[in-house]
């Protein structure tokens, strides 16, 4: 396979100024007839050929330049691609006439079928798939799409832009006409063709003008559309007011289809969403669910000026819009919801998933350097990471000069194919600022680590933070430089008031600051310190960095749980006084072998007073909301712990979580109770999705949750009268987790165990005809602890709830599976095979979702000698499979290496 490199970049030699597709759909063989207007970039005598990028299955039936058929020697068609060898002088017209199968497409990228109809994925590299073009985003071309079909099947037909024709045809077939005044990348280009059903609303923009808004669903779906129109509506009027952007044409649509790779796509006014992140109603989707659809609907809606309007000029620029538009749909999100709530979950899931990435095989910058399938690099770190970084900015401008950087970047680059260095610019020259420290986070793999000293002076009264910085290693490359780290920060007095900062020789700072950290090794005085303060460092998370603060006392971090006006800090001391535990326990408990676990954890001292009192105090705080009580007392997940465990072992790390949620349930207990009490659904109230509604939800699960770890006989029965009651699925699917907690805490004993299963087979059987509902009952089956639960996975496998073919279920099962540390780590290795197998079934059908799956193996490192060599020998079998796609084969060789 051809690795491609970001310092080979070359700019297209041919501009695409206007392109007419006409499709024609049938059910066997859909042509497509493409008209490129193409201007010569080179003199006549310097023209070189002229290569567009094409895929097997699309077959060539014509080609024609300047309306004369081209003779076959005129040019060369392969596997990749169409060379036309000698392009006529100056401007020309080129029309490509091909044949593609839709319905045998199950990459599902490129023209598909999905549930009857006709939809398309071309981000990345799709649109070669529909036609031979220039598929690169740096050729950005107006479009005009006609598209004819059979009317009974297919009575709705769109594309980009206005519709300006429909009529009818011969044969009881029709066709419309779109056309797109916006100049765009083929991969923004996107058609549907359906039966589908339509929820129309209308937005009038800040300048007054309407706004038709469109969902289109399968019939049987189109009642459960609101949720996500009314997001919609809500993101363009933030995008007004927080960016002083207005939507620019007077129709969008958003159209769900069940079979997608990705959650969404943002193709200029038609965008196509994985139906998961469309339909909602309380009785099928969680609070989960409907944020994340908010989010979701919001980014793609986002994209139209952070994307679409302004997009890459090359797929290594992709953060440029991915992690730009992940950190406005993050602050809208923030907006209408709760943000410190906000700001917790997106850090959790930062440290949680993309550190790991940062320090595995796969580690890339932000804007990575190489990559063979670009598919494979639509990651936590291009997306998350990208998004902190963007953060960074704002953290070193302030929220205005952010605004004043956004404002210059869409003045400058509107309409153009643009890189991350123009982005960085625009902040820059908009500020006056130079900013070319922030420049190394796009170029440099690895999460930095922060460690801070500190020295208070009592006779002069000055507090000195002493920051040192390094970056671990990553593939390729081994020297790393130090980078721009924004610490906000703030001091705490002894009796938790806050210390008015002043560096020395410098001016009053107020209660907070932002410190630039730019070297490997810096120092801060504070001056006028009255007394030893606790430091409240990095709030609200202001860089990507793992920090450890030297001699942070659990009183300190008390202090900080208690007093802290940060409430990220708040969250986070609760968080490290955990994982601080956590990690003394698991050292017991893997030191010694007298006696059961549970012995040995208690003989370490179990969980510790401290951490209790903590969590009880958190409980009992009428100030704090419920949603961010139930985070403060969540133990940290293993991906967060492992990094400090060289060669963990993830079923003991996950017995020793298991350990510490049964004590603080035991010890909590009469806290926990009362919190049910207290946020209990009151009989008759109506589902709301509001922050204080899914506060009281999200604080009465969560310690249902605890409360199940017990695996007690009565917790268990009220575990199932709340899911035979459940008003909702927010509680409804709790209670389905905890039951089967409860029936993986006891093992093989009979009760739980069949309380699991009898609740399993309920749920199914109330929602077996709705496929995103049974999502969720496979994830959990998938996932469960329950031990020697392979086989059960197994047999999902051949349920007809599942469908291989399906990336939602493919995701649900293996990926779920793949969370389980007792069954995917199983210390047989049938974990390992179970998910080795399903990579190779996958990758025969789909290979983006095939090399999501192989990702579950990329983390090997962390695991014990065992475990990794039977994970590398999974890797290697599937390495030596003949036929495996370029996506599998990237991720496996590179992890192998
Ligand atoms: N552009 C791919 C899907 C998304 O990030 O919105
Ligand atoms: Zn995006």
């Amino acid at each position: 396979p051809k690795e491609c490199f970001r310092k080979d970049y070359k700019p297209p030699p041919y501009v695409i100024d206007t392109v007419h597709l006409t499709f024609l759909l049938n059910e066997d063989v859909t042509r497509v007839e493409s008209r490129l207007h193409i201007l010569p970039k080179q003199t006549d005598e310097q023209r070189p050929p002229l290569f567009l990028n094409g895929r097997s299955d699309v077959k060539l039936v014509a080609l024609k330049v300047n309306g004369e058929v081209a003779p076959e020697d005129a040019y060369e068609v392969n596997s990749s691609g169409l060379t036309l060898k000698s392009p006529p002088a100056g401007e020309f017209d080129l029309e490509v006439h091909t044949e593609c199968q839709p319905q045998n497409n199950t990459s599902l990228e490129g023209l598909y079928r999905s549930g009857g109809n006709f939809c398309t994925q071309c981000e990345a590299e799709g649109f070669r798939g529909i036609t031979f073009f220039q598929d690169r985003p740096d050729v950005m071309a107006t479009y005009t799409t006609r598209i004819e079909a059979d009317k009974s099947k297919y009575p709705v037909l769109l594309s980009n832009g206005n519709l300006v024709g429909s009529g009818e045809l011969d044969g009881g077939r029709h066709f419309t006409v779109w056309e797109d005044p916006f100049r765009k990348p083929c991969y923004l280009f996107a058609l549907v063709a359906g039966d589908l059903a339509m929820k129309e609303d209308t937005f009038k923009t800040c300048s007054g003008r309407d706004v038709a808004l469109r969902i289109f669903t399968r019939a049987h779906d189109s009642g459960r559309v609101d949720f996500a129109m009314q997001s919609l509506k809500r993101s363009m009027k933030w995008d007004e007011e927080v960016f002083g952007l207005e939507y620019d044409l007077d129709l969008f649509n958003i159209v769900a289809v069940d079979d997608f790779n990705m959650g969404a796509m943002e193709n200029k006014s038609l965008n196509i969403f994985n139906s998961r992140l469309v339909l909602a109603t309380p009785d099928t989707a969680t609070d989960g669910d409907f944020a994340r659809i908010e989010g979701v609907v919001g980014h793609e809606y986002f994209h139209n000026y952070t994307g679409n309007r302004v997009t890459c000029r090359d797929w290594f620029q992709l953060t440029l819009k991915e992690g730009l538009t992940v950190y406005r749909d993050q602050e809208f999100s923030a907006d209408m919801n709760s943000r410190p709530v906000k700001r917790v979950e997106d850090v959790s899931r930062l440290r949680a998933a993309q550190f790991s990435e940062d320090n595995g095989p796969m580690a890339h910058p932000i804007r990575p350097e190489s990559y063979i399938k670009m598919d494979n690099f639509y990651t936590l770190t291009v997306y998350e990471k990208g998004a902190e970084v963007v953060r960074m900015y704002e953290a070193v401008l302030g929220k205005e000069g952010f605004r004043k950087g956004m404002d210059l970047y869409f003045q400058r680059h509107d309409g153009q194919a643009v890189t991350c260095d123009d982005f960085l610019a625009a902040m820059a020259d908009a500020n006056g600022e130079d900013l070319s420290a922030l420049g190394k986070w796009y170029s440099q793999a690895g999460t930095p680590r922060l460690t801070v000293t500190t020295d208070y002076n009592p006779s002069d009264k000055t507090y000195k933070l002493r920051f040192q910085q390094a970056t671990d290693a990553t593939p390729g490359q081994p020297e790393k430089a130090a980078v721009l780290i924004p610490v906000r920060l703030g001091l705490l007095a002894k009796d938790g008031s806050e210390i008015p900062l002043k560096l020395q020789g410098g001016a009053d700072l107020g209660t907070e600051t932002v410190l630039r950290v730019t070297e490997a090794d810096q120092e801060f005085v504070f001056q006028d310190v009255p007394e030893a303060p606790v430091p409240s460092l990095l709030r609200g998370f202001s860089a990507p960095v793992r920090m450890t603060v030297e001699g942070q006392t659990d009183e300190d971090l008390l202090h900080l749980l208690a007093h802290d006006t940060d409430s990220f800090n708040r969250w986070e001391a609760g968080h490290v006084l955990a994982k601080k535990l956590m990690l003394v326990l698991y050292s017991a408990a893997k030191d010694s072998n007298e006696g059961t676990l549970e012995q040995r954890l208690a003989a370490a001292g179990g969980v510790k007073a401290s951490l209790v009192g903590a969590y009880r105090s958190l409980l009992t705080d009428s100030r704090v909301d419920g949603t961010f009580k139930a985070y403060a007392i969540s133990l940290p997940e293993m991906s967060e712990l492992i990094d400090k465990i060289p060669g963990a072992d993830p079923t003991l790390l996950h017995e020793v979580r298991e350990f510490m949620t049964r004590e603080l349930a035991q010890q909590l207990r009469s806290e926990l109770e009362a919190a049910i009490k207290e946020n209990d659904c009151v009989p008759g109230e109506a589902y709301e999705f509001s922050a204080a509604a899914c506060a009281r939800r999200a604080l009465k699960n969560k310690a249902l949750g605890y409360l199940s770890a017990l695996g007690e006989p009565e917790v268990t029965e009220q575990l199932l009268r709340r899911l035979k009651e459940a008003t909702n699925m927010t509680d409804e699917i709790s209670a389905l987790a905890a039951l089967d907690r409860a029936g993986a805490r006891l093992g093989g004993t009979a009760s739980g165990v069949e309380a699991r299963t009898a609740a399993m087979d309920g749920y199914y059987s109330k929602w077996e005809k709705e496929p995103l509902v049974i999502l969720k009952w496979l994830a959990l089956q998938a996932g469960s602890n329950v031990p020697g639960n392979v086989a059960a996975v197994k047999r999902l496998m051949s349920h007809p709830a599942f469908n291989i073919n399906n990336p939602n279920n493919c995701y649900s099962l293996f990926l779920g599976f793949a969370r389980s540390p007792v069954n995917f780590h199983a210390a047989d290795g049938s974990g390992y095979e179970f998910l080795g197998d399903a990579v190779l079934a996958v990758d025969k059908i789909n290979h983006q979702v095939a090399s999501r799956i192989v990702g579950a193996f990329t983390t090997f490192k962390q695991y014990d000698a065992e475990r990794q060599s039977m994970m590398r020998a999974q890797l290697q079998r599937i390495l030596d499979t003949q036929g495996l796609s370029e996506n599998v084969f990237e991720i496996a060789s590179k992890s192998l290496k």
